[in-house]
């Protein structure tokens, strides 16, 4: 086993939270067993040439099944907390009116499953596994969708509220907004970029409307949203590309932050929109903005940009990952000094960082020794970050097990633990080690 960078977890608050990350739709599988929906994912995986390896969500890691042994691995790395999601559809399938006893059923028993192993359950509500049933009349881009996803929300609280440590209402809704309606690469494969900006609107919209619903209902738990966040850097030290970095922060980052924070889209962002912003309504900025008890942020790498159409970011393929994203810690440090300096944050938790390699197995081994250096050096770049001022409550691993890639399917994988698709077979790679040792030392100061 090689030696990543030595980092240890005594150089972090005796509180700080360490765990591990997933969601319902890349690990759970049993797409229709008992009486789950389907969601806008499983629609996507069907259309020809969406997933590069035509795979789906069908079977992913049997998770739904495996829910008890793969909670025992958690266990066994000695985290504090374990970062899930509820698959909206398997809860209500068609994503309003009735709900289903027997999906409610699952996560009763994977969150009870958590407490008896002393794991915080974290849980995300919402993942990109929208119910079909509501992308047939317009998904996010209709505003209905907003109370149907507030009623959903209030329903998993009455269940589960008093047992979760933890509530996120969406993760990464620039994904969903961007990815799913601008591009089209991902679920529901929409292009237009009006569209995507009222699916963002909607998306944030419905996350101040459940946190305050749930407030209202005395929930408990820690209230939050999940953003992506990537600094951004011009090429060359020049004003041209100085402003196209900044302007491309606004859109991906300040145009999801700022009316969390502030109530308020960012004017230089509004301008370059032009036609193509959102219809917001009366109140929709005030609802936004309703205090946040946390706000996550997943962390995988930099952008750089440049004013010069004809420029191609070059980065040697030692410094990237296995989706070709670079390896940059120092932005991790970076990004959280700038939100630090420019806003009153809440607190942050870092909800997933990660990296996808080629990993081998060899003799029931996996020596994922570039993972573990990817993972020692963000935590030392977290680690200045926090001894510079910035609160952060927590750091969570994407991912605990191999698993869907979205449109990648299964040819990138993430997880610290190997999954052997055809066997359903677990191997803990070297990096699961790392991370056991790791969380294991015990603070001197406990
Ligand atoms: O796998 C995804 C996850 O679902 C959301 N954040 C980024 C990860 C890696 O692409």
């Amino acid at each position: 086993m090689t030696h990543a960078t030595p980092i240890r977890r005594d150089t972090f608050p005796n509180d700080f939270v360490w765990g591990v990350a997933t969601s319902a739709f890349q690990i759970e599988g049993a797409s229709e067993a008992d009486g789950k929906g389907t969601s806008i994912w499983d629609d996507f995986c069907r259309l020809p040439n969406a997933i590069a390896d035509s795979s789906n969500g069908t079977v992913a890691c049997d998770h739904y099944s495996k829910w008890e042994s793969d909670l025992d691995l958690v266990s066994s790395l000695g985290v504090d907390a374990y970062r899930f999601s509820i698959s909206w559809p398997r809860v209500q399938p068609k994503g309003s009116g009735k709900f289903n006893e027997t999906g409610f059923a699952f996560y009763d028993r994977l969150i009870d499953g958590m407490l008896a192993r002393g794991l915080k359950p974290y849980c995300t509500l919402n993942h990109w596994d929208l119910p079909s049933g509501l992308q047939t009349s317009g998904g996010w881009s209709n505003r209905d969708t907003v109370q149907r996803f507030v009623d959903y929300a209030c329903e998993v609280n009455s269940r589960f509220g008093n047992r979760l440590v933890s509530i996120c209402t969406h993760n990464e809704p620039w994904v969903i907004a961007v990815l799913g309606h601008q591009t089209g690469s991902f679920a529901p494969g929409a292009t237009s970029r009006l569209l995507a900006m009222q699916v963002a609107h909607n998306l944030l919209l419905s996350h101040g409307l459940t946190v305050t619903a749930l407030r209202q209902l005395g929930c408990k738990a820690s209230l939050g949203i999940v953003l992506n966040m990537s600094p951004s850097e011009g090429a060359q030290p020049n004003a041209a590309d100085t402003a196209m970095a900044e302007l491309e922060f606004g859109i991906n980052v300040r145009w999801y932050l700022e009316p969390l924070l502030l109530g308020n889209y960012p004017s230089d962002v509004w301008k370059h929109l032009s036609t193509d912003v959102p219809t917001v309504a009366a109140g929709d900025m005030d609802c936004i903005c309703a205090p946040l008890d946390f706000l996550g942020i997943n962390y995988y790498m930099r952008t750089v940009v440049s004013a010069d159409p004809t420029w191609k970011q070059r980065v040697p393929p030692e410094n990237c990952t296995d989706m070709g994203w670079e390896i940059y810690p120092q932005g991790l440090s970076q990004l959280l000094l700038r939100l630090h300096h420019d806003y009153d944050l809440p607190p942050i938790v870092i909800t997933e960082n990660g990296a996808a390699f080629q990993d081998e197995v060899n003799e029931g081994s996996v020596h994922d020794s570039r993972r573990q250096e990817y993972l020692a050096s963000h935590l030392i770049a977290l680690n200045n970050a926090m001894h510079q001022g910035v609160r952060v409550d927590g750091y969570f691993i994407w991912s605990l097990l191999d698993n869907f890639e979205w449109s990648s399917g299964y040819t990138k994988r993430f997880g610290i633990v190997h999954v052997d698709y055809p066997s359903q077979q677990r191997i803990l790679k070297d990096s699961a080690y790392w991370y056991r040792d790791f969380c294991n030392k015990k603070n001197s100061r406990k």
